[in-house]
């Protein structure tokens, strides 16, 4: 069957490696499934696709030190959403988990009768942070607050919180910040700064509240946004970036407020790209890959399936090969990978997601070397090639043809080059100015026959290919930076 190449935003026809790491790692994936994705999904919001350079500021890159170096997080999706999993009144409620109480257009009063069934007795900080370890993440963003207003910790600005309305009345937020300091992980927060379905001010509720021109939306922000990102930057120890999301109606001086509040309280703390105002680095669309290299800072929040908020119909895993491919492309981009679980009702991580992340973090344990603070390919003609007819897609994008053979990361004097196929044999190593040294297999050290004919140097690998996943060849040359 011919299937979509659309693996990071990118379409052609003709079978790929999608296909061989379906057969490999027995997951389901098809042209209907990419279509069922975007419908369930729906298309990523306008933020940038290509990463635009922006003036040097050494106090942002202080702060983004963590954060290069880090490359892969856990991206936690949890709330009453989790309770209805995708249905209300017995009835399919299309689209995203957490987005129920918006496409079925759930009153306030009714909603909020969940807080009194949330009671996730199974919720266990300490396991969800193994997880993230065992997967081989560096930070742990979780959603202090989504779009329906109900926050996950204790908050004196809104009683609608895990403390003061749950039977289970525990603080999670302040479990998982004393868990993750445990387990020496980062922990940051999701907080929706514009969406608060629950509150007559906040923006989107239309069907309770009337049209949001007519709400007094400062109103809302001084009474609630504001003090509640306070709260989480005076109460959880060291908060390592907060992840605002959607910014309707920031206009003027409203998210200027909310970085004054960071700044204040917590001048490491990172924002993303989704406040309303600059943060200290990019978000891009949910799911959308950039098709090149940027050095600016950059992160993709991305699904395992096709929901963020559980949903109990939501089978579409994607496979840990693909989120390794996904990985290795990002990261040779430049960008970092943020990459959501969405827990069940009773605090449960779903298993599927817990299997194919720890997959992929026995293959990290191995071959972390090339991810974690790598920074990007310095050829660019292994991602692919723009339509030569100048072809576009929906969002106005110019098409790339992706390559999905190879891709490399870089250390000084290193270049870490990860096939996900067995290569052309012999493999030709883009052109470099500078004398290569050696080559090896990263996972055992083995050396890789390497040699030069005609000025090319030539690599070649055994077949077949050493790591079905992945296999990462390390090759060092004289200096530090690649000449081309
Ligand atoms: O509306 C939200 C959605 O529920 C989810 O939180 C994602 C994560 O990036 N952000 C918004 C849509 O882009």
């Amino acid at each position: 069957m011919q299937i979509s190449k659309r693996i990071s935003g990118t379409t052609k026809p003709g079978t790929t490696k999608l296909t061989k790491l379906t057969k490999r790692f027995g997951v389901r994936a098809s042209f209907l499934v990419i279509l069922v994705g975007f419908v369930v999904q729906g298309f990523p919001g306008a933020w940038a696709q290509t990463i635009q350079p922006r003036p040097p500021d050494p106090a942002r890159e202080k702060r983004l030190e963590w954060f290069r170096e880090a490359k892969y997080g856990l991206f936690i999706h949890w709330g009453l959403y989790a309770i209805p999993a995708g249905q209300w009144n017995g009835k399919r409620s299309l689209g995203l988990g957490e987005w129920v109480m918006f496409r079925s257009t759930v009153p306030v009063k009714e909603y909020e009768k969940l807080a009194a069934r949330f009671n996730p007795v199974k919720f266990n900080a300490d396991e969800w942070v193994k997880l993230a370890k065992d997967a081989g993440m560096k930070y742990i963003v979780i959603t202090s607050k989504h779009h329906d207003g109900f926050a996950l910790f204790k908050s004196k600005a809104s009683a609608y919180n895990m403390v003061d309305a749950t039977p289970f009345k525990r603080d999670v937020l302040k479990e998982l910040a004393d868990a993750c300091a445990r387990g020496g992980i980062r922990l940051g927060f999701y907080y929706s700064q514009s969406q608060d379905w629950h509150e007559p001010h906040g923006a989107g509720n239309t069907w309770d509240f009337g049209p949001d021109d007519k709400k007094d939306y400062d109103q809302y922000l001084r009474g609630k946004a504001e003090p509640q990102v306070r709260e989480l930057l005076t109460g959880y120890g060291p908060v390592a970036l907060i992840w605002f999301d959607t910014p309707r109606m920031m206009t003027g001086d409203r998210p200027h407020r909310f970085t004054r509040i960071v700044r204040e309280l917590q001048p490491n703390t990172l924002i993303d790209g989704r406040l309303g105002a600059e943060g200290d680095y990019v978000s891009t669309g949910d799911n959308v890959i950039p098709p090149s290299a940027s050095g600016e800072a950059w992160e993709v929040p991305a699904t395992i399936n096709h929901t963020w908020g559980y949903r109990t119909d939501d089978h579409d895993w994607k496979s840990p090969g693909q989120i390794a491919f996904k990985l290795l492309d990002i990261v040779s981009k430049g960008g970092n990978y943020l990459l959501n679980v969405g827990p069940t009702a009773e605090g449960v991580i779903p298993q599927p997601s817990q299997d194919i992340l720890r997959t992929v973090g026995r293959w990290l344990q191995v071959n972390g070397e090339a991810v974690y603070g790598a920074g990007p390919t310095p050829f660019g003609e292994e991602l692919g090639e723009p339509s030569a007819r100048g072809a576009k897609d929906l969002r106005g994008d110019s098409l790339i043809y992706q390559q999905i053979q190879w891709r490399v990361t870089t250390k000084p004097g290193k270049l870490y080059f990860t096939f996900f196929d067995e290569p052309r044999a012999p493999f030709e190593i883009p052109r470099i100015k500078n004398a290569i040294k050696r080559a090896y297999r990263l996972a055992d050290k083995a050396p890789v026959d390497l040699k030069t004919e005609n000025g090319r140097a030539l690599l070649n690998l055994e077949r077949p290919i050493f790591d079905p996943m992945a296999t990462v060849v390390v090759v060092e040359f004289e200096g530090t930076k690649v000449e081309r």
